[in-house]
């Protein structure tokens, strides 16, 4: 009988973390995960798949930790074993990297130079291989060098977050080429789905929607609307993570779907799903600008698509539509597809599913 395969995440609880162990589960494996003690529940993402340890079969598991704190890691990494070690822990909002620099440089640098570091003793005192994924990001693009973005284009980061995510990049690449480690860089553009974090601006923009068509909410603050970004749906994004440690050898890859759209854009197509126009309840604060904007992404998965045969499967308009609808559903409000097949708000059904909220 063969071995089941044993996969050690950080960041399980976030959107990807939760995404990618549905994977690995579904793949056979064993799946841990490193969660943080917090004073409130933190695993709404990862419950529906949550086991209790105690009855037999369980093939998910939970562990204390943080990623600033390398002893915790070490002994974690020790207990569990796993043959694949998926870094995707982070404080991952730009905006509020710059509120709070140190910190997010020490989990997001320094927790991956821990993780790998803790990897090589562990690989060198048993002689077992860890293959190592790191969550890294198209926010290390940064200012426009060029376009689209390829895994040859030059960083130029424009925030903390996106210079600690830098580091990690390199600290992999260094680990792989000084030690003979198995540790891939993943360099995924923004990917969404109805499990985003509800302060990044497309979930910000969906869960609005959701709230303004039940009568909750009157309008909606943003910052800068021109920026562009490549947007795709977590769940084909994790598919590339998985892959990418399935290779004969590591390297780095871009995963991205190619197109780019203004936050405008996101907007437009989001509000469009209820009928409502963008431009009567937007309204600009100041508070959502960075010191310094990312602009322009786009990224080249030509080297994902040749190597790995990843391919995105939902567009950008399917995307959108799919937040916008899971929000709606949220709050228990329904749509309702015209003649045409497509979709549109029943707001008498609306206003009676709200009547007893
Ligand atoms: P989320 O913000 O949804 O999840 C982040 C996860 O990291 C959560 O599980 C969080 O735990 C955990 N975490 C935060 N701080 C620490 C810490 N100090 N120690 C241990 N764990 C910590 O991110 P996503 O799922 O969207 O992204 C996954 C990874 O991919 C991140 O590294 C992100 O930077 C990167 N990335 C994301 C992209 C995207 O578009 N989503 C694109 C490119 C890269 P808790 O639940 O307790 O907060
Ligand atoms: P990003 O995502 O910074 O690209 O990082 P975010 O959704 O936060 O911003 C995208 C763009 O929208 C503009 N924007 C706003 N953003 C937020 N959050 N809130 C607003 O009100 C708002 N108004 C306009 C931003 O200025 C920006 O240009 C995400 C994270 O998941 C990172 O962890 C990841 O590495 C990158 O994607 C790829």
């Amino acid at each position: 009988m063969t071995q089941r395969k044993r996969a050690l995440l950080t960041g399980i609880t976030g959107q990807d973390g939760s995404y990618l162990s549905e994977l690995l589960l579904e793949k056979g494996y064993e799946v841990h995960g490193i969660i943080r003690r917090t004073s409130t529940f933190n695993t709404d993402r990862i419950d529906h798949i949550y086991e209790d340890p105690h009855i037999e079969g369980a093939q998910l598991f939970l562990h204390y930790g943080d990623l600033t704190d390398g002893t915790t890691l070490r002994r974690i990494l020790e207990e569990v074993q796993p043959s694949e070690l998926y870094n995707l822990g982070a404080q991952s909002h730009v905006r509020v990297s710059f509120d709070a620099p140190e910190y997010t440089a020490d989990a997001v640098g320094m927790g991956a130079l821990r993780l790998l570091e803790a990897t090589r003793d562990y690989q060198q005192r048993t002689g077992n291989e860890v293959r190592y994924y790191q969550a890294g990001s198209s926010e290390m693009y940064g200012k426009v060098v060029e376009v689209p973005q390829t895994e040859a284009t030059p960083f130029y980061p424009r925030s903390p977050y996106a210079c600690a995510k830098m580091f990690a990049h390199w600290q992999t690449v260094n680990y792989r080429e000084s030690y003979d480690m198995f540790a891939a860089n993943g360099i995924l553009f923004n990917h969404e789905s109805p499990r985003r974090g509800e302060t990044f601006v497309t979930r910000k923009i969906t869960r609005a929607i959701a709230q303004i068509v039940a009568g909750r909410q009157k309008k909606l603050y943003m910052g800068n609307l021109d920026a562009k970004r490549d947007w795709g749906y977590a769940k084909d994004y994790v598919r590339a993570m998985w892959l990418m440690l399935q290779q004969d050898r590591a390297d780095d890859y871009v995963v991205a779907t190619g197109e780019t759209h203004s936050v405008q854009e996101f907007l437009t197509i989001a509000f469009g799903r209820v009928n409502l126009d963008w431009q009567a309840y937007v309204e600009f604060d100041e508070r959502y600008l960075r010191p310094t904007e990312v602009d322009l992404l786009i990224g080249n998965p030509a080297k994902a698509k040749q190597k790995l045969g990843w391919e995105p499967s939902v567009t950008f308009e399917e995307l959108v539509h799919l937040m916008v609808d899971a929000d709606l559903r949220a709050l228990g409000l329904k749509t309702s597809a015209n003649s045409n097949g497509e979709h549109s708000t029943d707001y008498a059904t609306v206003r009676q599913s709200l009547a007893g909220i």
